[in-house]
């Protein structure tokens, strides 16, 4: 089911050649920025209308209220199935403990007698979340990006996500119900690259209801969604890119096939183009793996999804020498998902440079992630985890420095200030510290 690819005969090639060789959908993001161009400049230029417009076009439904009321948010909770609302507060318990202890405390430097230097946390003020909708429902990440924004201390939050015609133009229930579990009031339903563009340029409905420009878009999404982040970038604060799911799993002859066989179908389930990456140094797990994908795969609820993302050529099984080289493979692909199934596999994953987040060894499944670890499942996609780390905390503080000399202070640095500025031929820098204290002065 896995094509496979062989790396065991020969030295591992450079980086660049490695990452060419290893499997990796080839989303053309350029292209969409250039099909949601547009789009985006219509809604800066005609706020909620255009958003509304693009949305009857592309998802053919326009929301029955794009502000969701706050009557239907509760009332969303209300209905919502007991186990479910329970199981959503044991996520949220666990991930709100991981991202309360992420917080950050100011750190204080004395750099010198009387000169000190402060990095303050400062939240961002008001953030957009987008919760997308497409094959499945993800009330999980609505939870994985609001928790870290309100541990951060954000102080206004938005949640945009499609409205669905078999939901009444509303977004999905369950979507409502972890907004309101999460105490998350202001809701749009609004989705795409629409979404995107609304939240960072705002716009008012034909109701009065207006929505404030907000000062950072986080949250995964389809291709579009991604693009319109890209054009908006800069006037908003983004994350990291979350695309289409990837799970790398890194296995020696140890690893037990049903556990494996069974997390990379967990993930090829999100989509047709979901990457699944078997990186082993035994071609006899290699081996049993496919038997088992061969005999779980069949028995999934998803059966034609799942088998298109494990024959796709993102999906594959990369053969090693050993684990020094998948070691290297790993890390030239940078999963957004890693697991470490060997001997060993903390010390292992310890290793472990490029990954959005690494699940070790034997009892820690994606699937726990996704829910229940406590960990965040906003993780970069596509090679960006090289980059760039999930979603948490520190995705919506700024560390901003507080520079207090004293006078003393100043004047024993003046020299070096002032030569600096000279060597750069910006004289008038130097003299805003020789205005201070006179040519002839060092000190008062
Ligand atoms: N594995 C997805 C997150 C998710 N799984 C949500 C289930 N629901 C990307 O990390
Ligand atoms: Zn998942």
């Amino acid at each position: 089911m896995l094509r496979r690819l062989d790396l065991r005969s020969d030295p591992l090639p450079g980086t660049a050649r490695l990452r060419g060789l290893l499997p990796r959908a080839d989303v053309d993001v350029d292209a969409a920025v250039e099909q949601v161009r547009p789009v985006v400049d219509a809604v800066r230029e005609r706020g909620v209308e255009a958003a509304l417009e693009y949305g009857e076009r592309f998802e053919r439904v326009r929301p029955t209220a794009v502000r969701v009321p706050e009557q239907t948010l509760k009332a969303s909770l209300a209905a919502l199935d007991p186990a479910v609302r329970d199981a959503l507060g044991v996520s949220i318990a666990r991930a709100r403990t991981v991202h309360a202890d992420q917080r950050r405390t100011d750190v204080v430097t004395q750099v010198a007698a009387g000169g000190v230097v402060t990095e303050r946390f400062v939240p961002v003020r008001r953030v957009g979340l987008y919760a997308p909708g497409g094959l499945a429902v993800y009330p999980s990440s609505v939870v994985m990006s609001v928790v870290p924004a309100q541990e951060a201390g954000v102080e206004s939050l938005v949640l945009a996500s499609p409205p669905q015609a078999e939901h009444g133009g509303l977004p999905h229930p369950t979507v409502l119900s972890a907004a309101a579990l999460l105490g998350v009031e202001e809701v749009w339903a609004v989705g795409g690259a629409q979404a995107v563009a609304l939240l960072a340029h705002g716009g008012t409905d034909t109701d009065g209801a207006e929505l404030e420009p907000v000062d950072m878009i986080t949250g995964p999404g389809n291709i579009y969604v991604t693009a319109a982040k890209r054009l908006v970038r800069g006037l908003v604060g983004i994350d990291a890119e979350a695309g289409t799911t990837e799970i790398a799993v890194l296995a020696d002859a140890t690893a037990d096939p049903v556990h494996v066989a069974a997390d990379l179908i967990s993930q090829a389930e999100h989509d047709p183009n979901a990457a699944s990456v078997l990186v082993t140094t035994s071609a006899e797990l290699a081996a049993a793996v496919d038997a088992e994908l061969a005999r779980q795969v069949p028995a999934t609820k998803h059966t034609e999804r799942i088998s298109t993302a494990l024959a796709g050529p993102q999906s594959a099984t990369v053969l090693v020498a050993d684990l020094d080289d998948g070691l290297t493979v790993v890390d030239a692909y940078a999963a957004e998902h890693l697991e470490i199934q060997t001997a060993d596999a903390r010390e292992v994953a310890l290793r472990v440079r490029n990954a959005g987040a690494i699940f070790v060894g034997p009892w820690s499944p994606v699937s726990l992630g996704d829910y229940c670890a406590g960990s965040n499942h906003v993780l970069p996609t596509g090679g960006c985890a090289r980059h760039s780390g999930g979603l948490s905390v520190q995705t919506f503080l700024r560390g901003i420095h507080l520079v207090e000399y004293t006078e003393q202070a100043l004047a024993d640095v003046a020299d070096s200030v002032r030569t600096l500025a000279t060597a750069e031929d910006l004289p008038a820098h130097g003299e805003a510290v020789t205005a201070r204290f006179g040519p002839a002065r060092t000190a008062r």
